[in-house]
Parts: structure tokens; C-alpha cells; sequence
């Protein structure tokens, strides 16, 4: 099972994006191709999150703080197919800033097909308004990003796929805020979205609602539970998508092989065939022309099923792609590839 890691500091909103995005999307969203829909594969599992989205709506209570670490195992379906299971892993904000935690967190960011860092729009908008008294906790994600990079670099590996993507984005005054958010972050994690890093990075915005506030754990203003409002797609479809082409250029490379031993095979199927009528006769009765036969056959084989592989994940990176290039900046070593 693929796994998605998410990190943020303590009251970034890992908690609440976790709740709404995976019961908005429960109910699914509309992609190019046909629905895209999350399930949860463990009713166990679902329990905490049914219950801080019960209180959202019912009760509008934000949900409690709690600094456990959390991993939810997702099925999924487009256009009523099932697509990539996935489980994600929701690490406590506390742990970024304990070393204890730093060796197994590096083992399992080892495993993960794509990361998603979540930065609260309230400490941002501190930062690009010129009030820096957040800043040293803010360093922390960042030093503890910096680390597992240069831990991946150090043993030779790429870095997954990463996203950032800023919560709470109602509570930002205007556009402007916004765009010198975005560039904020840009420049304050080059190690991500910097020329010469060869990661994927994506930059989103996310939100739950409009004009939200926290009143001593009272939800004020318009809660929007969607799967098509406020970015809640995003995180995710980014990470099928980094996922989903990783998954192809495997698949294509496996393709390219075995055609090459398909070639091969033919090729020494024409030669026996070449043979006089004794020769011919000979690799019939030691068996080798049956084996030639079947050697072809298997490789037809996997050939076909490569392709067929390969058409169901185009089909789910073209589905995503449209909603994906709306939704995110996306960049490479240092490039937007997105306009
Ligand atoms: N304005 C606004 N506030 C939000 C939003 N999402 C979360 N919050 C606030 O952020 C607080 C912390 O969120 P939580 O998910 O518990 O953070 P965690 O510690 O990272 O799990 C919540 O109690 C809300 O006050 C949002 O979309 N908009
Ligand atoms: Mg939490």
C-alpha cells in the first residue's frame, strides 16, 4: 500500500483537513473522466473522524488538539473503477521538532509516494506583515525539512513528490496577501522549490469555509464541507498524480524490456524456422521449438497486460490533470511547469 505522509506544526490543521477532505471526498468529485471517490478501508480507523466531523456540523466545535500519531487506509475509485489504495499518515506536529522521532519518520518517508506539508495562512500572514515573534517555531519545519532531504540526498535517493499547501486561506485579506504568501514560501523552502533539487513540488491553498474563527473551540462563520470548494482536493490529487506517473515510467521501462525480448525471441523463432527439414525436426523433438512457442507467448502476454496497465493510469493522470493544473503551482527543480 502506497503511503502519503502529511506534516505540519501543532495547529496547522492537519486535523481538520484530514476530517473534511476525507468526508468530502467520500462523496466524491467530479474529474475529467468520471468520479473520483475515497473510502476508508478501516472502519476503526474512520471512528475519530466521523466523530470530529459530527461535531464540526452538528455541534460547530473545531476539533480537540491531540499530538498522536495517525495513519488512514484509503480505497479508491475513478469513474466506478478502483484505482490506487493509499493509506496517510498524519504525524503529530510535536514530532518534527523531537529527534527521537526523526529515524522512523525518515524510514517511513523512504516508503512514501508523495508528501504534503501544511502551513497555517495565520502565522504567514504574521510573517509577510513584517511580525516575525512565530518565526523560530516556523524554522523548526523548516530544519526538520531541510534534514530528511539531505538525509534522502545523503543515501542517493530522490525525495518524494511534495506539496505545501497553505490552511486556513480565508483568512487572508485579499489576493495580494496570497501571491506574497506563495512567494514567501517559494523562498523560504528553496531546498523544495529551488533550481537543482530534482523534487516535485507543488504550492496550494486550502480552506473549509469563509470567514472562519476559532471562539474558545466554537466554530464561527460559513463551515464548506465540498469536495470541489477550497482546494480540499488538492493535497491528494497531487499526490495520485506524483504517484501515478512514478507508477507509469516503472511500467514503461518493464514494457520497453520485454519488447525487446519479444524482438529477441521472434528473431530466433525465424532462424529455427530457416532450418532445413531435419534440423526442424530435431528442435520439435527435444522440445526446444515448444519452448520457443511458449517463451513468445508469455512475453505477448506481459506485453498486453503492460499496455493495459498503462492505458488505465493514463486515463487517471489525464482525469486529474485539468483539476490538479487549476488547483496548484506546480514546479520542478526550480521551473513552474504550470502557467
Ligand atoms: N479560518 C480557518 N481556520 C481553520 C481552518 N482549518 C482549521 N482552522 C483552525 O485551526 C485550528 C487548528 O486545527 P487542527 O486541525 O486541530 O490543527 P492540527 O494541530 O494541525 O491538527 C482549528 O481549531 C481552527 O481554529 C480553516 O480552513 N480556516
Ligand atoms: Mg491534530
Amino acid at each position: 500500500m502506497k503511503k502519503i505522509a502529511m506534516i505540519g506544526l501543532k495547529g496547522s490543521g492537519k486535523t481538520c483537513f484530514t476530517t473534511a477532505m476525507a468526508m468530502a471526498m467520500g462523496s466524491g468529485i467530479k474529474l475529467k473522466d468520471g468520479i473520483f471517490n475515497l473510502s476508508f478501508a478501516n472502519l476503526q480507523q474512520m471512528a475519530p473522524l466521523m466523530n470530529a466531523y459530527m461535531g464540526m456540523t452538528e455541534n460547530r466545535r473545531w476539533p480537540d488538539a491531540s499530538d498522536d500519531k495517525n495513519s488512514y487506509d484509503f480505497n479508491s475509485s475513478l469513474a466506478l473503477r478502483r484505482v490506487l489504495p493509499f493509506t496517510l499518515l498524519d504525524y503529530p506536529g510535536g514530532w518534527i521538532t523531537d529527534p527521537n522521532h526523526m529515524d522512523e519518520m525518515f524510514e517511513e518517508f523512504n516508503e512514501c509516494g508523495a508528501i504534503i506539508v501544511l502551513v497555517g495562512a495565520d502565522m504567514l500572514r504574521q510573517f509577510i506583515n513584517g511580525n516575525n515573534v512565530m518565526f523560530p517555531y516556523f524554522s523548526l519545519l523548516r530544519n526538520f525539512t531541510q534534514n530528511v532531504i539531505q538525509k534522502f540526498e545523503d543515501n542517493g535517493s530522490v525525495f518524494p513528490p511534495t506539496i505545501i499547501a497553505i490552511t486556513k486561506s480565508d483568512e487572508f485579506e485579499n489576493e495580494g496577501e496570497l501571491d506574497k504568501a506563495y512567494e514567501y514560501l517559494k523562498e523560504q523552502f528553496k531546498v523544495i522549490f529551488g533550481p537543482n533539487t530534482n523534487i516535485v513540488s507543488g504550492l496550494t491553498h486550502i480552506k473549509l469555509g469563509n470567514g472562519l474563527k476559532n471562539n474558545e473551540a466554537k466554530i464561527e462563520g460559513d463551515l464548506i464541507l465540498k469536495p470541489d470548494f477550497g482546494n480540499l482536493s488538492i493535497p491528494i490529487l497531487f499526490s495520485f498524480y506524483a504517484i501515478t506517473l512514478t507508477n507509469r515510467e516503472k511500467i514503461v521501462a518493464i514494457s520497453q524490456n520485454t519488447n525487446n525480448q519479444l524482438r529477441e525471441a521472434n528473431k530466433a523463432l525465424i532462424e529455427a524456422q530457416g532450418k532445413n527439414l531435419f534440423g526442424r525436426l530435431l528442435d520439435r523433438l527435444n522440445g526446444s521449438r515448444k519452448s520457443m512457442d511458449e517463451t513468445i507467448k508469455t512475453l505477448r502476454g506481459t506485453v498486453q497486460g503492460t499496455d493495459e496497465q498503462l492505458t488505465k493510469l493514463g486515463k487517471v493522470i489525464d482525469s486529474i490533470e485539468p483539476t490538479l493544473l487549476r488547483g496548484a503551482e506546480l514546479y520542478f527543480n526550480g521551473n513552474r511547469i504550470n502557467q
